[in-house]
């Protein structure tokens, strides 16, 4: 980013007379803080009305609840900061994050080992004293879903579901045009939803959730077993893996033929598929909205799968990859972009 140093340099709030201050304030950008925290990263952006993110800011998630803490009101600090040279009006703070949220008070209830010291954290007084701005917190699937329906293929749709691969697998659920939350807030938690008896151990505790077989960590497990026996490797092609390995090098080496990558690969589009059929199953919506960084390579799977062995009348659902780029911090503008504005 080449005018990183330059904004830096040159940005301090300007002194101005009243009437070019009155001219700035209309031309201001109504605007939310997003935060994201999932099992890897933290994420801050500035994003206006329009879905523009406007600048973004990307550190690991701590391990600790303190130091968690910390960082998010140091992020935001400064993003506030920035946000004032950009020209856009900060109307609120929205807050996705993974585990189970109570949006009516702002507080994370209990979070699974992806995100450790994580529950009954208030999420909403600390944020709102140091900023001085309203505060929305929800699920990050629940997020990701309120994103769609604001800005990509959920728009217009009274019922759809949407599925984020990340470190885990998040969901979210809109039926009758609205989230569905459930009556302990943890409706929609579709990374949970179990495909065998047996099964790979999952963060949550269970075994055998799709998560445990198609997120971004099964993946990158798996692809460092194969790794570490010496499986990863593609005949005739010099895979030299000098970086950390992830579930990319496990699709490039099954794409180059390699039989091993291609088997895990199939194993965890079965499980995913056969997992979004039990959701057509109970809530049938109309559309199925897959994001994050495996959805354009599941899609095709899936909808396969579906098509053998979904019930007849679920069969019509349509398989989609989302064309946005951060669901979950788009979701979390959503809220404050909504609901600060309405009268
Ligand atoms: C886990 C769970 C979900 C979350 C999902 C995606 C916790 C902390 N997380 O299944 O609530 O939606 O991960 O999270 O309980 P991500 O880390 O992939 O963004
Ligand atoms: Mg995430
Ligand atoms: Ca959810
Ligand atoms: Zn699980």
């Amino acid at each position: 980013d080449l005018d990183e140093p330059l904004q830096k340099t040159f940005c301090f709030p300007p002194v101005k007379d009243p009437i070019s201050q009155d001219i700035d304030h209309i031309l201001e950008t109504q605007s939310a803080l997003a935060i994201d925290l999932g099992g890897t990263n933290l994420r801050v952006a500035i994003i206006c009305k329009r879905g523009n993110i406007e600048k973004r800011y990307i550190q690991a998630n701590p391990k600790t609840f303190e130091a968690r803490m910390q960082l998010i009101l140091k992020m935001c600090k400064d993003a506030v900061r920035d946000a004032d040279c950009l020209n856009c009006r900060i109307l609120g703070v929205g807050v996705s994050t993974g585990g189970r949220v109570n949006p009516q008070e702002g507080v994370v209830l209990h979070s699974t080992k992806l995100i450790q010291d994580w529950s009954t954290v208030d999420l909403r007084t600390p944020i709102s004293n140091a900023l001085h701005l309203p505060v929305w917190v929800d699920n990050d699937g629940n997020c990701a879903a309120l994103a769609e329906k604001k800005f990509g293929h959920g728009k217009g749709v009274e019922s759809f579901v949407t599925i984020i691969t990340g470190t885990g697998i998040g969901g979210g659920i809109v039926h009758e045009n609205e989230l569905v939350h459930g009556s302990t807030f943890c409706a929609a938690e579709l990374g949970h939803i179990m495909v065998s008896l047996e099964g790979p151990e999952c963060s949550c505790g269970s075994r055998g959730c799709i998560e445990a077989y198609a997120s971004g960590l099964a993946l990158q497990r798996e692809a460092r077993r194969l790794h570490n026996e010496d499986l990863l490797k593609v005949e005739g092609v010099d895979m030299k893996i000098s970086e950390p390995i992830t579930a990319a090098h496990l699709i490039s080496a099954a794409r180059l033929g390699n039989s091993k990558a291609d088997a895990v690969l199939n194993k965890a589009s079965k499980a995913l598929g056969v997992g979004i059929i039990n959701i057509l199953h109970v809530v049938n919506p109309a559309l199925v909205i897959l994001s994050g960084i495996l959805s354009s390579y599941y899609q095709a799977p899936v909808q396969q799968i579906i098509s053998e062995r979904a019930l007849f009348s679920a069969q019509s659902v349509k398989v989609v990859t989302s064309d946005l780029e951060e669901p979950a911090l788009l979701g979390a503008a959503s809220m404050v972009l909504d609901y600060a504005t309405r009268r």
